[in-house]
């Protein structure tokens, strides 16, 4: 499909998607949103890809969602409309793996989609925030609620109430980002990443995905269990058997996703 907010790339098992709205720091509209879920739909649905990258440009990976486009809703419309509500419910359904390259800026909704992501590696340059509050509203996609897991809440509450940015140091430090790199290596290494989680079985990949998401929505003990049952169950795989056989015969893995 062509699109005209964004660029899709697959190049060995992994999808490259890049937001590509230059004239507004890559904002988030309806088109924007729907283009990448779109995106995302068929890189779930393609088998030739593994996994995912999201990225921006070096100015900026999303300044947030589009005010022009909001600033003359309604309540109504925002409220009836469910405003960006099915296309983040989207994203969270991609069980392929999808890691969020950050340079520049991700503000508001582009912090927000970038945690949205399963892991961000950011470049020196990056700047996150939840500004929201300056313009009269605050964080709608996860600002005050994923940031908070994420960061503590000391942290998210300075980010979320006093609108000020981060630096990719201090995502690093606060467990925002994991990893930094210099700005020019930043697709190599978000590309090299997926490409080493392109190599492992696609049912160990997509089980990984959802425990580790599984922590944020239980209790430790909830979790631990499922944790440990999606372990047991792994032993029904093909892939099981390769990936000890190999280690046992000191060869690489072969895995068939069965
Ligand atoms: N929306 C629309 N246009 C934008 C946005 C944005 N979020 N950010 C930047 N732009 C546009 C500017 O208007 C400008 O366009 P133009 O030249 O036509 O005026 C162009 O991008 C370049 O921007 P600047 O000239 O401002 O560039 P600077 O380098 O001076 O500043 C900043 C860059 C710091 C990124 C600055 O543009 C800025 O502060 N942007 C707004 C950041 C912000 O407030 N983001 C939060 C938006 S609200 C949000 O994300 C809510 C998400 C939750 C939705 C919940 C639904 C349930």
């Amino acid at each position: 499909m062509a699109f005209e907010t964004i660029t899709v790339e697959v190049e060995d098992h992994v999808a490259l998607i890049t937001l590509n709205r230059p004239d507004a720091m890559n904002a988030l509209n309806d088109q924007l949103l729907g283009e990448l879920v779109t995106a995302l739909e068929e890189a779930q649905g393609n088998d030739k890809v593994r996994c995912i990258v999201l990225t921006g440009s070096e100015k900026a990976f999303a300044a947030g969602a589009d005010i022009k486009m909001m600033s003359d809703k309604s309540f109504v419309e925002v409220f009836a409309g469910d405003l960006f509500g099915p296309e983040a419910d989207a994203i969270m359904r991609v069980r392929k793996p999808i890691i969020a390259a950050v340079s520049g800026y991700a503000l508001g909704g582009g912090c927000e989609l970038a945690m949205m992501c399963d892991f961000i590696i950011a470049s020196e340059s990056a700047k996150f925030g939840q500004p929201e509050i300056n313009l009269g509203v605050m964080a709608g996609l996860g600002g005050s609620q994923r940031l908070t897991r994420f960061i503590g809440k000391s942290k998210s509450m300075d980010m979320n109430l006093t609108g000020r940015f981060m630096d990719a140091e201090e995502a690093e430090r606060s467990g925002l980002v994991s990893r930094v790199v210099p700005i020019k290596k930043l697709r190599e290494e978000a590309l090299a990443a997926a490409g080493k989680i392109a190599e492992k079985s696609m049912v160990s990949i997509m089980a990984v995905k959802e425990a580790v998401n599984r922590s944020y929505e239980t209790t430790l003990r909830e979790g631990l269990l499922f944790e440990r049952r999606v372990f047991h169950s792994l032993f029904a795989t093909e892939d099981q058997k390769e990936g000890m056989s190999a280690f046992m015969e000191k060869r690489e893995a072969q895995f068939r996703d069965k």
